[in-house]
């Protein structure tokens, strides 16, 4: 297990990734805002705090690797394609859409992306699309994120084995933030997710920082070993900074300052103000642009495919 060291001080961004990591703070912020306002219906949960992870893989992985995501899809999502006008359509059930509104937040398919609010579901379907990768398209590798929480879901160590026995190009993201929907990870997980995947002989790594640099970096050599059939855990110890879905946080307020006193939104402002200040507003201008303009479109209609 090796662990990368938070540095004091973030590492400037390329202005492609700051830009991608402020779109999906933005984007998520406005939906809060509308789903407040009444503009929209069901459930979403927000990635607030855990952008940086998407953000940093995006560009470790490759157009032929799949993606398999969770509930917690938004930053997941526009990381692969930057398509805020197609999700916002899809969240709102505006033509455009790019499922034709009928998956929502949660449930999104597009190219070699899907999203599942099933906890532990994608596990042993990425595990099998991994294998079919390794027969026909070597090289190539599925990523699955998953939280701290669906580690309680036995499908993920139904998963694990495979992988491990067949040498699988399976790539597990674990966005650890310490909770899942209301429950501590120390009131629900025996053991660590470290421990468990030393259990099947699957390499772990630890990730802290939210340095999307360092990462990169820190990452780079791991998933190309993936790529050769050698599975792979990356944890990152990470935040939540909104509820779990809207409105019903009911953790501490300590704990919720511990969780802002890691958000890389502010790190980053207080490390890179110029930098920072030249693309937040600009980024934020976008999203109430596409917010507005998706709004005014028609309904979608379900056509019979995703985009
Ligand atoms: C099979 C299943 N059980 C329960 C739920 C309800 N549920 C949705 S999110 C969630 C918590 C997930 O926690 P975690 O895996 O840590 O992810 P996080 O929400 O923290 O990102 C639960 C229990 C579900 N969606 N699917
Ligand atoms: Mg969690």
């Amino acid at each position: 297990m090796t662990e990368i060291l938070d540095g004091l001080r973030l590492s400037r961004l390329a202005d492609d990734d700051l830009e991608l990591l402020l779109l999906v703070r933005h984007f998520e912020l406005k939906l809060l805002e509308l789903y407040g306002r009444g503009d929209l219906n069901g459930t979403t949960h927000t990635c607030l705090g855990q952008e940086y992870v998407p953000v940093a893989l995006r560009s470790l992985l490759g157009p032929a690797d799949h993606v398999f995501s969770n509930h917690r899809g938004h930053g997941h999502y526009l990381s692969r394609f930057r398509d805020p006008h197609g999700l916002l359509a899809e969240i709102m059930g505006r033509e455009g859409a790019v499922c034709g509104g009928v998956g929502g937040s949660q449930h999104i398919h597009r190219d070699r992306y899907m999203s599942t609010g099933v906890q532990g579901e994608s596990m042993p379907v990425a595990a099998g699309v991994a294998l079919h990768l390794k027969r026909s398209e070597p090289g190539t590798l599925a990523c699955v994120h998953i939280g701290d929480g669906t580690w309680g879901e036995g499908a993920v160590y139904e998963a694990l084995n495979l992988a491990a026995l067949w040498r699988l190009p399976l790539l597990v993201v674990v966005e650890n933030n310490g909770i899942a929907q209301s429950t501590p990870t120390a009131s629900q997980m025996a053991g660590t997710v470290a421990g468990r995947a030393a259990a099947f002989g699957i390499t772990h790594r630890l990730v802290v920082s939210t340095d999307v640099n360092e990462i990169r970096l820190s990452l780079e050599r791991e998933i190309a070993r993936v790529r050769e059939g050698q599975p792979l855990v990356v944890e990152f110890v990470t935040h939540r900074l909104g509820p779990h879905s809207k409105g019903d946080d009911i953790r501490p307020a300590d704990v919720v300052q511990a969780a802002r006193e890691n958000d890389w939104y502010a790190r980053y402002a207080h490390d890179h103000p110029e930098h920072f200040h030249r693309l937040d507003g600009v980024v934020k201008a976008e999203v109430e642009a596409v917010a507005d303009e998706v709004a005014a479109r028609p309904l979608s209609r379900w056509e019979g495919s995703c985009v």
